[in-house]
């Protein structure tokens, strides 16, 4: 059960999370637009202080323009919203709803992606049938203050173990992404690094291009 053109969202790379916690809630769809025009693969829209009826009505304003430009927008956290609003992928948390569950609210292709803290919630996450995983967080962070920072370590690992899009997550700027790329992550989701940066296009353009440079020379290695 997978979401609208999965070939599309296997050739993301770089998942860009608009979360309120760092945007004002009107600004929103104007760093949205930021992130279409640096090149974001993905956007996902995580609002933990808002209602789900003001972060529904914003998905939609949202779904508006990302879809204008091509590029899938994903809900954190309802289930709901993503039954409401066309958008094309909805974020799970360990304490969400399972995805079997959450599947039978949205009632749509969908893609649905699961937050992992460890090799076995990966491993776990890919058998209940996630699209893709957050594996994560890499390091502490202000954005997801509750969580262990889990390291870089196992990041080859759960490739190896893992056959789904795996998208390295927490405490990812632009100045250690190619330590994280090194350590053999392909995917990325940085918030911070991008909404705090004093150009969030150009910065989410540096990061794209960083992973484009990583992404062809493990092609160049596999000839
Ligand atoms: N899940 C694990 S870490 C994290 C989430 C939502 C937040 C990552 O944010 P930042 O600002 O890129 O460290
Ligand atoms: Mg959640």
């Amino acid at each position: 059960m997978i979401g609208p053109e999965v070939d599309s969202f296997a050739r993301c790379r770089l998942y860009a999370i608009l979360d309120l916690g760092y945007v004002e809630f009107l600004d929103a769809p104007a760093v949205a637009e930021e992130l279409v025009r640096g090149g974001a693969d993905l956007i996902q829209l995580r609002g933990k202080n808002q209602t789900i009826t003001e972060l529904a009505r914003l998905a939609e304003k949202l779904h508006c323009l990302t879809s204008a430009a091509g590029v899938p927008l994903v809900i954190n956290d309802y289930p709901e919203i993503a039954r409401d609003v066309p958008v094309e992928g909805l974020h799970l948390g360990q304490d969400d709803l399972a995805i079997a569950a959450a599947r039978e609210i949205v009632r749509r292709d969908c893609w649905i992606g699961k937050s992992t803290h460890s090799l076995d919630q990966a491993i776990a996450a890919a058998a209940e049938g996630a699209d893709y995983i957050g594996f994560g967080p890499l390091f502490a962070t202000p954005t997801k203050p509750d969580c262990q920072p889990i390291g870089t370590g196992e990041i080859g690992r759960v490739h190896e173990l893992v056959q789904l899009p795996i998208f390295c997550i927490g405490g990812i700027k632009l100045h250690n992404l190619p330590d994280i790329l090194a350590a053999g992550a392909k995917r990325v989701v940085i918030v911070s690094g991008l909404l705090q940066s004093a150009d969030i296009a150009v910065a989410t353009r540096t990061a794209k291009q960083q992973l484009e440079q990583n992404q062809k020379s493990e092609i160049s290695n596999q000839k």
